[in-house]
């Protein structure tokens, strides 16, 4: 059979073309997990692009050899450290992101991919921001350094030749002070995404009428309504209803 005068196209929606899915790392911890699963929920409901969501585990990441460090007393969670894994995890191919699972959703990844600029080797909200609280969550110390936050949601351009940094290696033996405050690279490498991506409880604040300051993303970084302690905390209601969302959801899964 002749094929002549048939053209493929260039671009199209066709399975040939399909576009690749965004890799989103989630930090996990055992003692969040739902959490986790609602964040998870919070990012897939509203998505128009592919994502993969992957959470990141110090038990598998152990027993696969990449994480071998002791934990450290200021360490307030399991990804404190594994998070910086992220360029590795992705193979150092294309741009992952990572983030918290204190995290709720409230607008489609689409909009967060299309700030996305190749010149960056990594992307982040840049906060100025000093917690007033000592303590957070179940009691842990809650430590104030620059650049606080700015680790808890980045967008990783994973094969930057500065990011080959972030072997392992790096990540077990770095200072929190180190890979926290990005000290691999230069401050214009750094690139800024609007605060509203990373909005933080009890910090930053809805203007009224104001559309530029209304949450994208919220990060209960005190702790969410997952903890007792912060069940009353602000926008818990919004966090409950995602919770009874995600819940009724899992649950038609198994009854089908
Ligand atoms: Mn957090």
């Amino acid at each position: 059979m002749s094929c002549e005068g048939k053209v493929h196209p260039v671009s199209s929606n066709g399975d040939m073309t399909k576009e690749k899915p965004l890799k989103i790392f989630v930090g996990y911890d055992p003692r969040e997990d739902l959490a986790y699963e609602v964040c998870r929920h919070s990012i897939l409901k509203r998505s128009s692009i592919p994502v993969e969501i992957i959470p990141i585990k110090q038990s598998e990441l152990r027993k696969n050899g990449l994480y071998w460090r002791e934990r450290g007393q200021f360490e307030s969670t399991e990804f404190s450290f594994t998070r910086f894994l992220t360029p590795h995890l992705a193979n150092y191919e294309g741009w992952a992101m990572f983030v918290d699972c204190d995290f709720l959703y409230l607008a489609d990844i689409k909009e967060l991919r299309d700030l996305i600029d190749d010149k960056y080797a990594i992307m982040c909200v840049q906060h100025d921001y000093t917690p007033k609280e000592t303590t957070k969550m179940d009691g842990a110390v809650q430590t104030v350094y620059p650049r606080k936050n700015w680790s808890s949601m980045v967008l990783y351009n994973s094969g930057h030749p500065k990011n080959k940094v972030l072997t392992p290696e790096v990540v077990n033996k770095e200072t929190g002070a180190f890979l926290h405050r990005f000290q691999w690279l230069e401050d214009d490498e750094i690139g800024s995404i609007p605060f509203v991506w990373n909005f933080l409880e009890g910090h930053n604040k809805v203007v009224e009428n104001d559309p530029q300051t209304f949450p994208k993303s919220i990060h209960y970084t005190r702790g969410g309504p997952w903890f007792e302690a912060w069940k009353h905390c602000e926008f818990a209601d919004l966090w409950l209803k995602e919770m009874e969302n995600y819940q009724q959801e899992a649950k038609k899964k198994v009854e089908k």
